[in-house]
């Protein structure tokens, strides 16, 4: 069969779509899944129901290959680790960058080598990591610790090092921008998104900014950047020692691209701000709820941030707003269960029995 008819034609990955604005050439061998081309979805239930009188859409992420925005950077970083002849790729993570490298080694069919830290993964992103097959070791302490031992490795010139600190992450991943112009005709007014290591604020803000020099669009948007309280370096203006929050994806106490993120935040006229686990889950439970989207907590934090912005006035009336949903709730179920407070009823298997179990 050939892969290039019939169903499998069209979407070939970000690589193939945005080669141009990519460090490729035709020596590059791409390593692909078919990431991005991920719907920007309008949720106007959840807008209504936050007070907003804004056109909200949500850049649905979570439904990448390994179901995070991490497979945009991935693809990259891998398709040049391979082009340099490297064997093994390493990385530092709280989950999500190491289901993304764990797929794409083994599509490489390279080795792969995962840190995490110890007890502070979701289910899911730790049940990737194991079936793709990487060697995947849990650090005593946080994610911090796990990415400084990762760059020591890098230094050794063994492996490759795929957490964002490799400039080819942050290049894949400002595909998600382009997406975002392609769709909309034009940048939005506003974009929010989480904040953890900052290589996404970083990467999207390089990518609006691409684009617009390119004149593929003619507009820029605020960024809004948005960090869990208990793990709110920028804002807060200093690392935080052991940082917490009920979305592990952004524990992250010292940020790899802290300044990407400064920059961004300047240049665009935005803003960095922090909202509580409360917030966050209140979110993400009413944008389930209201929507049918599903996201894991981390992405939720910038729907947070919004809830805020429009109580305190922040927004314009009728402002195009994106908002980033980085990684799919099936990553942590855990969260779900216990943020939905309730248990499944029980009946016997009778109509009767389920009848009086729904009360209809
Ligand atoms: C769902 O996987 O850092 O600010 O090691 O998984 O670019 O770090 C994950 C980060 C937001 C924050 N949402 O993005 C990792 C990791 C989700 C994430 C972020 C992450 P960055």
């Amino acid at each position: 069969m050939n892969v290039n008819t019939g169903k499998a034609a069209g979407w070939r990955g970000v690589i193939d779509r945005y080669s141009e604005f990519l460090p490729v050439t035709d020596q590059t061998p791409v390593v692909t899944l078919l990431e991005g081309n991920t719907p920007l979805v309008p949720v106007p239930r959840f807008a209504a129901a936050i007070g907003a009188k804004v056109e909200l859409f949500l850049k649905c992420e979570g439904l990448n290959p390994t179901c995070s925005f991490k497979d945009r950077g991935m693809t990259l970083a891998v398709s040049k680790a391979v082009e340099k002849g490297a064997q093994v790729i390493v990385c530092a993570s709280t989950g999500n960058t190491s289901a993304s490298a764990a797929a794409y080694a083994a599509r490489a069919g390279i080795k792969c080598v995962v840190l995490l830290p110890e007890g502070n993964v979701a289910l899911g992103k730790l049940a990737q990591a194991l079936i793709y097959g990487a060697e995947t070791v849990e650090v005593r302490g946080g994610f911090d610790a796990a990415l400084n031992i990762v760059r020591e490795l890098g230094l050794t010139g063994l492996v490759e090092v795929v957490n964002s600190v490799n400039p080819y992450r942050i290049e894949g991943q400002k595909t998600a921008a382009f997406e975002i112009c392609d769709a909309l005709g034009d940048a939005p007014d506003f974009h929010f998104l989480p904040v953890g290591n900052a290589g996404n604020i970083t990467a999207n803000w390089k990518g609006y900014r691409e684009y617009h020099a390119a004149e593929k669009s003619d507009t820029l948007p605020k960024m809004f950047g948005w960090q869990a309280a208990g793990a709110a370096p920028i804002v807060d203006g200093h690392p935080i020692d052991n940082p917490q929050s009920v979305a592990t994806a952004i524990r992250i106490g010292n940020p790899a691209s802290w300044q990407g993120a400064t920059s961004a935040v300047q240049e665009s006229a935005g803003s960095i701000g922090k909202v509580s686990d409360d917030e966050i889950l209140h979110a993400y439970q009413l944008l389930a709820r209201t929507e049918g989207v599903f996201v894991e907590p981390a992405s939720a934090a910038p729907l947070a941030g919004l809830i805020r912005c429009v109580k305190l006035d922040q927004i314009p009336a009728g402002s195009i707003i994106v908002a980033t949903m980085t990684g799919h709730g099936l990553k942590d179920p855990d969260i779900a269960i216990k943020q939905a407070g309730v248990t499944p009823k029980r009946a016997e298997a009778t109509l009767e029995s389920v009848r009086a179990a729904i009360g209809l």
